[in-house]
């Protein structure tokens, strides 16, 4: 008996720990016996997308791009994780009819950009502040908050392991039917 596929689509900051928890959560899954591939920035934004900037309408064409990738991926029977910044409310929506509602789980990593600000793992928002990089997520580009994201992990308040143990709940149902 196998699950049908999905994506687990995680939404949040620069900085806020989308890639941190989508690897937790693909070995959490791997224990189970459950195979899962991540599209991140690593494996799409330098090949597949390599075209596209950070302007709002590269921004837009990123995830509907990636959008298409897990949907085909999903039909190929994967369990599909993204982990991109995914700002815009209308390109989720996009995503979530382009594979259906019952193949689309929306996870918001919510950590307010004053932390995400304060780790800044790899100094790009200090150089968002002194005008380095433009259209910068949160400092100069916008993020719209989800509005009915399917779980949401506050990553400054619950450790990496709550965090899986909250998305796991969240699927266990998918999973096992
Ligand atoms: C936001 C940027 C920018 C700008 C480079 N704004 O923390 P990171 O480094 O590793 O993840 C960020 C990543 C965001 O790319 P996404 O494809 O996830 O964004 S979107 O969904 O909005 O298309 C960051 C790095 O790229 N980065 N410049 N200006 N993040």
């Amino acid at each position: 008996k196998g699950h049908d596929s999905f994506v687990i689509w995680f939404i949040g900051l620069s900085g806020s720990g989308k890639s941190t928890l989508a690897s937790a959560l693909e070995k959490e899954l791997y224990q189970k016996g459950i195979h899962t591939y991540i599209l991140d920035g690593d494996n799409v934004r330098s090949g597949l997308n390599k075209d596209l900037d950070f302007s709002e309408t590269s921004r837009k064409e990123n995830i509907r791009r990636i959008g298409e990738v897990a949907k085909l991926m999903v039909d190929a029977g994967v369990l599909t994780i993204t982990a991109f910044i995914s700002p815009f409310e209308e390109e989720r929506q996009l995503v979530k009819n382009m594979l259906g509602a019952n193949r689309y789980v929306e996870v918001y990593v919510d950590c307010p950009l004053e932390e995400c600000e304060k780790r800044d793992v790899k100094g790009l928002y200090q150089k968002a502040r002194n005008g380095e990089i433009s259209n910068f997520t949160g400092i100069s580009s916008p993020f719209e908050i989800p509005k009915n994201p399917d779980v949401s992990v506050p990553t400054h308040q619950v450790s990496i392991e709550e965090g899986v143990a909250m998305i796991m709940k969240t699927i266990e149902q998918k999973l096992n039917s």
